[in-house]
């Protein structure tokens, strides 16, 4: 089982969450997610915590370390993670798609600032009562999967 990173995270809100909500293993994997980035174990996600996330993630996949992610980088990493499964004409929409959404300026050449606004805004997207930070309860409920 292929664990869950914060890219493929970020993949399948840019896809409307259709794969997380089609896994019947969804659940597992939002929670084992928000473990990784809930770094103090609080059951909260920070933006700190989360910053620490998104560079860390950033600097995992900048293969060549030039401080982008090129198209080729993000493509190795959405195969990488899962999308080599996926036919052709799908997986060329979703690496495309996943590109795209984190290449806010449309210059091509994916910056971490970049990366963070899009990944911030997502998790912020989750912060329900707008505190400013993360429960699992909100994650689960951005996804559509159902607290046990
Ligand atoms: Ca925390
Ligand atoms: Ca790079
Ligand atoms: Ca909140």
């Amino acid at each position: 089982m292929k664990r869950l990173c914060v890219a493929t995270f970020a993949s399948l809100l840019l896809l409307g969450t259709t794969l997380a909500q089609a896994n019947p293993r969804g659940a597992a994997h939002v929670e084992s997610m928000f473990r990784t980035i809930d770094t103090n174990r609080d059951g909260v996600i920070t933006i700190a915590e989360s910053d620490v996330a998104i560079e860390a993630e950033f600097r995992r996949h900048d293969l060549d370390k030039d401080g982008l992610w090129s198209y080729a980088e993000v493509r190795k990493q959405q195969l990488d993670a899962g999308a080599s499964q996926l036919p052709p004409d799908l997986q060329a929409k979703v690496i495309a798609g996943v590109f795209a959404g984190y290449d806010v300026d449309g210059d091509r050449r994916i910056t971490l600032a970049n990366y963070r606004q899009v990944q911030t805004a997502f998790l912020l997207q989750a912060d329900f009562d707008k505190d400013g930070q993360v429960t699992l309860r909100e994650a689960r409920q951005l996804h559509g999967v159902d607290a046990p």
